[in-house]
């Protein structure tokens, strides 16, 4: 049985703050502007001109703390802090327009090698494994505006320029590589996935939403075969969020509701990066939205020959389908879902459903058959700190301890399982809703919602915990 890498996980958006060191402005930047709807999916949230024009002309906006560095200058303490909780393996992603502002320079951003060479020297030195996310949704805004985002198929010749620049310089450190967080969120929410913005307001294209996914496809197959032809030791993996869907009801109807739910919403993605074709599946459903998606030969040669060699997934939920609309609404990881009156919820409503883990890890499994990586998994609450320093997160302990049990009962079941991420393993921003106050850190940061705070940094009742479960864990081995 494989040995199980004990991990946390940050991405740059949320996590590194430090705009003025040379970083470009990104999608993620404009997050804060995006107009919002009471119970809105992200889908509804479009990036449009009005929007970037707002987050330019800001001055004094903090998304994530623009002013005042989140983690830049703090990832010596941090990165200390990790090695002391024991933990094997840390993803974290490159910032896009942290190296490369508009994506087009042909020199990079120094500031921004200096941090990340640091990041990377820290960690070979604490001996923690590196996994490292290439694109969490941040996307150089010049990109978006001079060529709309991933819709325009220069997009992956920029994206593979900077591929390059972070194999030949880091390639040695990484031990995985994810080219795309979380692919199918181009779907659901085309904002966050895809950089597909400057949609008219009322509209939502599938046709450019599929474009660009099919761009990001090609992006991802060309990065693998440039980090194979350059000899790189790490492994090339793929990623969705998955929700475990339960029909709501025993009618059948709601039963096929579930399969399609899961094969669009779900798999798609994965099939593609995976299998290295476009699933049959695909085909009624392009029609039906009338969706004409443009391939060459050599694309599809392409993604056939350069699939991945691992499988992850990001899961903080489940989820229900249903033919009908019955039910009460509740939100959930990138998606609104029917309340399962079986399961209790985060103060988002996100429902916890730690066997549903268990199940997407059988399901996964069974149908890649590879490696499977849960790539981010976590309790997001508002934690208090005591006047003494102390983070009392008891129902964060309880979080990890019944998710960690069913992990180890799919280990125990067969699942080649290679990795576990805990997700913003220290305190940043959350990606939903903008606000620090969302927190799933075992280490406690300092900052409050409008990014004042002293940014210390305080071990929460669940860094003991986690702590003492890895060194269990190695003790068993
Ligand atoms: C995932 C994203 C992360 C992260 C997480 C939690 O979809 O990959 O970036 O933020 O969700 O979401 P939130 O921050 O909204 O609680």
């Amino acid at each position: 049985m494989n040995r199980i890498y004990w991990g946390g996980a940050t991405a740059s958006s949320q996590y590194e703050g430090a705009y003025e060191e040379g970083k470009g402005l990104d999608t993620q930047d404009c997050r804060p502007y995006l107009p919002r709807t009471s119970n809105a999916t992200t889908t509804t949230r479009l990036l449009t001109q009005a929007v970037i024009d707002e987050a330019k002309a800001s001055t004094d906006q903090f998304y994530p703390f623009r002013k005042g560095s989140l983690g830049v200058e703090h990832c010596q303490e941090d990165i200390e802090l990790l090695a002391e909780l024991g933990l094997d393996i840390y993803r974290f992603s490159i910032s896009w327009a942290r190296l490369f502002p508009t994506g087009e320079e042909s020199t990079p951003n120094q500031a921004g090698v200096d941090y990340y060479d640091q990041v990377f020297k820290l960690l070979k030195e604490k001996n923690i494994k590196v996994f490292l996310t290439m694109n969490h949704y941040a996307v150089p805004l010049a990109i978006v505006e001079n060529y709309r985002g991933w819709t325009n198929k220069k997009t992956i010749a920029l994206y593979v320029k900077f591929a390059e620049f972070v194999f030949k310089r880091w390639g040695d450190y990484v031990d995985f590589w994810l080219p795309f967080n979380e692919i199918n969120a181009g779907y659901f929410s085309p904002y966050n996935g895809v950089g597909l913005v400057k949609l008219e307001e009322a509209g939502y294209k599938f046709q450019d939403v599929f474009q660009s996914l099919h761009h990001q496809f090609v992006a991802s197959a060309r990065v693998i075969k440039l980090g194979r032809e350059l000899g790189l030791r790490g492994e090339f993996g793929a990623m969705v969020s998955c929700f475990c869907y339960y029909p709501n009801t025993t009618k059948p109807e709601d039963n096929l509701k579930m399969v399609q739910d899961e094969q669009v919403n779900q798999w798609f993605c994965m099939d593609v990066l995976s299998n290295g074709v476009y699933p049959y599946y695909m085909q009624p459903f392009f029609k039906q939205h009338d969706v004409v998606l443009e391939t060459t030969e050599e694309e599809l040669a392409l993604l056939k020959e350069h699939t991945c060699d691992f499988v992850s997934f990001s899961y903080y939920s489940s989820a229900i389908s249903s033919v009908t609309e019955e039910g009460q609404q509740t939100a959930g990881n990138l998606v609104v879902t029917t309340k399962n009156p079986h399961l209790k919820a985060s103060e988002w409503g996100w429902q916890i459903d730690p066997i549903g883990l268990r199940t997407t890890l059988h399901k996964v499994y069974d149908r890649y058959q590879k490696p499977v990586m849960i790539a981010e998994n976590g309790f997001g609450a508002h934690d208090e700190l005591t006047t003494t320093g102390e983070i009392h997160d008891d129902y964060r302990i309880a979080y990890f301890k019944e998710h960690f049990d069913e992990i180890l009962a799919a280990q125990s079941e067969g699942v080649d399982i290679r990795a576990y991420f805990a997700w913003g393993i220290i305190d940043i921003v959350s990606a939903g809703s903008c606000e620090m106050g969302k927190r799933y850190g075992v280490i406690y940061v300092d900052a409050d919602n409008q990014g004042h705070g002293t940014y210390n940094r305080y071990k929460k009742d669940s860094f003991y915990w986690y702590q003492n479960f890895i060194k269990e864990q190695h003790q068993s081995e």
